[in-house]
């Protein structure tokens, strides 16, 4: 006789809760973006963008099955290789956001230029396909970071330069993250927003209607293995971390390395924390590994948004003027005061 305790089929379960009657009082995506959507443009491209993410969602979640693991067998713009699913997302983004009559254009992490769509569009969207790949075959966190900025030029085609706007330009900015359930962060007025992905209904239900993040954090994210190639304030801040209580900070820090900036920032909207790619010397032509377009400005705009701080060290990172839609910026985001101590660190920071 299997112990009653145990056997949900001889027991009322939470797990049969009549959702249909709790989700009356759900909002979901649609409903949120109909009350708040700035316009009914933004309103449908955010609505395109998300519905590609059901689809990885749900190619993720078959894995190895539906064969999209593994290289691709060749390099992007950044010199990197392309995972299957850097490709597969990367098209199948590229491919809703062209039939939107509301896009104008597409940057990517993945294509070299600017991808022109609707001439007549107002929106121009910008993402990085699939953030993390170097975890899909390991089945880790990964996720897709996406931005929004405004097309000045209706009616002409658009080029490379109409993208290169401050990260402040943004009409929305969120990821999409890939985790033990599909979540998506969201800021498109002056708050941030959660959603969960309900595999059954497929639709995206709203969890969270005004992130905070703490002030203060004690949790950091960096990748030390590079340590010798950052500057030496950089390097005299994470001394600090790691002495903890017999140092300067007088606590105890502790750390986490997601290996995807959408995991890490997902964390610190959900518990703070401090999260850096900074300037390294390590590779000439990467100083600072993070592309400011489509990983960096977005991810800032719902850091601050969440009530954080996001910096390239010293300045903000929503004023850079860009130059390039793929250029590559130092970041230190996360818990206010934290970020502000940095920055502070490196103003002031003379050779002992
Ligand atoms: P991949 O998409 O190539 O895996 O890079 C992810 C990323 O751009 C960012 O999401 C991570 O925070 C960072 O790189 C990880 O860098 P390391 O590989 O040096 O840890």
């Amino acid at each position: 006789m299997p112990n009653a305790a145990y056997d949900l089929t001889l027991r009322p379960s939470i797990f049969y809760f009549p959702y249909p009657l709790l989700g009356s009082f759900m909002t979901t995506l649609a409903d949120y973006l109909n009350q708040h959507a700035s316009s009914p443009a933004l309103n449908d491209v955010i609505t395109t963008v998300t519905n590609v993410g059901k689809t990885i969602s749900q190619l993720l979640r078959k894995g190895a099955l539906a064969d999209i693991l593994g290289e691709a067998g060749n390099q992007n713009v950044q010199g990197e290789d392309q995972k299957k699913l850097d490709i597969l997302a990367n098209d199948l983004l590229l491919d809703a956001l062209a039939k939107n009559t509301h896009c104008a254009g597409v940057a990517s992490e993945e294509l070299d230029d600017a991808t022109p769509a609707n001439d007549d569009g107002s929106l121009l969207v910008l993402f990085d396909p699939l953030d993390g790949s170097s975890n899909i075959d390991i089945n880790m966190a990964v996720g897709t970071i996406f931005s929004v900025l405004p097309y000045e030029r209706q009616g002409q085609t658009s080029e490379n330069s109409d993208y290169l706007q401050a990260g402040n330009k943004q009409l929305a900015a969120g990821y999409l993250l890939y985790g033990t359930s599909t979540v998506l962060a969201l800021t498109i007025a002056d708050k941030v927003v959660m959603f969960s992905l309900d595999p059954e209904t497929e639709d995206y239900v709203l969890i969270e209607d005004n992130v905070q993040i703490d002030a203060d954090t004690s949790e950091y994210a960096i990748n030390s293995s590079n340590y010798r190639y950052w500057r030496a304030p950089m390097q005299q801040y994470i001394d600090e971390l790691i002495a903890g209580e017999t140092g300067v900070r007088g606590r105890d820090f502790n750390t986490r390395w997601v290996a995807a900036m959408v995991g890490d920032v997902h964390r610190i909207l959900c518990r703070g924390g401090l999260f850096t790619y900074p300037f390294d010397t390590k590779y000439a032509h990467k100083a600072g590994k993070l592309r400011l377009m489509y990983e960096a400005n977005p991810m800032s705009l719902l850091i601050e948004r969440a009530g954080g701080g996001a910096t390239d060290a010293v300045n903000r990172i929503l004023d850079i003027e860009p130059t390039d839609i793929h250029q590559r910026v130092p970041v230190v985001l996360g818990s206010k005061n934290e970020v502000n101590y940095v920055r502070d660190l490196h103003v002031n920071y003379s050779e002992q």
